[in-house]
């Protein structure tokens, strides 16, 4: 029976970590996936999820089941987290997922349940991952134009006109910050707009936050959101503790729901932890337990905030540095907007070809739609890339 099965594609991202391993090179570059990495190329444990691992250690005394939601504790947290004091607390519900992943999958379940006739619409791009699931679950894909390749920034215009064809009660997913692949985001003023948009067509709202914190501040990033849940009664969040809390294997993610009104919310509720138990029964504890334990000690908290600070504004030093570098080496303004993104990407509008070039001939590794992971970089070899790039475009 086994030979009925095709083979499938592989994520070309993950790809580039093995290809870039294979290089034997030494002064080759990885700008591929999107983890953070530090100015000596280390993904580093940060200094409040080792803290509150070794305080776990020290007193957990059981590891028998929590609970189908995964621990509330962090439930709780993580909707303070990204929703500040938005929306009344009795209006949601949630479930600790393994990933941001996992909460995108169970989301997605979710809206095939409440609407199996729902079309799931996302940016063109976003990231793949994002239409294989949709495709996978069983709802229908569309796209809303969303990067202008020229300018490297949002395609606003197009973003209104796309949407403007949302049917009721399709679903759309939104990037909350940091949109990936592009680098490039909604104002405050645009994301208002897109919200009138939205709410005319009647359709129901879904972010995918994966990156609060990384692009201008854990409040600003979740701005976006917050401002969604307020003007919808109804809405999901797909969150992720991968990058913010640096703990990318351990799988610490979040599925929260906002309900029109408290008794929705406990069906609402009800429905998440189903979809919890039929998928694994009880999710991942180890991540969700560290991320939960930073957030409820203040000493903890404020240290981990003072890390995650360090890890945003370096990567918007590295932005500063590469613009630069880059008007430099193509004597040109082109990448400019590289400084105006936002987050671990910006989409460096290189044509494939060239981006093989880079690959090939500078040992230099970005995904083939030429997005750049900046954390990838440090001040050494932001002028190598630049010199490079100025090189493949000529
Ligand atoms: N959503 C987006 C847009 C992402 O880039 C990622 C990648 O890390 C995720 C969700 C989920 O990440 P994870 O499952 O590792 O938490
Ligand atoms: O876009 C990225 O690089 C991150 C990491 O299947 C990632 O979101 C990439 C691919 C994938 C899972 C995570």
């Amino acid at each position: 029976m086994l030979e009925a099965l095709k083979a499938q594609p592989q994520d070309k991202i993950l790809q580039l970590i093995q290809m870039f391993k294979d290089d034997p090179r030494t002064d080759k570059i990885d700008l591929g996936v999107g983890v953070y990495k530090d100015a000596t190329g280390l993904t580093p444990v940060m200094r409040a999820i080792k803290a509150a691992e070794k305080k776990i250690w020290e007193t957990q005394d059981t590891k028998t089941y929590t609970a189908l939601t995964g621990e509330p504790g962090y439930n709780m947290a993580m909707r303070k987290l990204i929703l500040g004091d938005a929306v009344a607390a009795d209006r949601l519900s949630s479930i600790a997922t393994p990933g941001g992943t996992g909460a995108v999958r169970l989301g997605v379940d979710l809206a095939k349940m409440f609407n199996p006739g729902a079309t799931v619409w996302v940016s063109r791009p976003t990231w793949g991952n994002h239409i294989s699931i949709i495709k996978f679950v069983g709802l229908p894909v569309a796209e809303y134009r969303y990067f202008n390749a020229e300018s490297g920034e949002v395609d606003f215009a197009a973003v209104k006109a796309d949407l403007g064809q949302v049917k009721p009660g399709d679903v759309v997913l939104l990037h909350g910050c940091c949109h990936n692949p592009t680098g490039a985001n909604l104002t405050l003023d645009q994301w208002q707009e897109v919200i009138a948009i939205l709410k005319d067509r009647q359709a129901f709202p879904m972010v995918d936050l994966a990156y609060q914190g990384f692009g201008d501040g854990l409040d600003q990033d979740a701005a976006p959101t917050r401002m969604i849940a307020q003007a919808f009664p109804e809405l999901l969040i797909a969150a992720s503790c991968s990058k913010n809390f640096g703990v990318y294997r351990d799988r610490a993610g979040v599925l929260v729901a906002v309900s029109a009104d408290a008794a929705q919310a406990e069906i609402t509720q009800g429905n998440l932890s189903f979809l919890n138990r039929q998928t694994y029964s009880f999710p991942p504890d180890h991540g969700i337990r560290a991320v939960m334990t930073v957030l409820d000690d203040p000493a903890l908290e404020a240290d981990w905030k003072e890390e995650l600070e360090v890890t945003r504004s370096g990567m918007l030093g590295l932005r500063a540095q590469l613009a630069e570098e880059l008007r430099r080496a193509t004597n040109t303004d082109r990448f400019d907007f590289v400084a105006r993104h936002r987050g671990m990407f910006s989409l460096l509008g290189l044509t494939e070809a060239q981006v093989m070039r880079l690959r090939e001939e500078f040992g230099i590794y970005m995904v083939s739609d030429s997005r750049i992971n900046i954390a990838g970089l440090n001040a050494a070899t932001v002028p190598v890339l630049a010199r490079a790039v100025a090189e493949v475009i000529r």
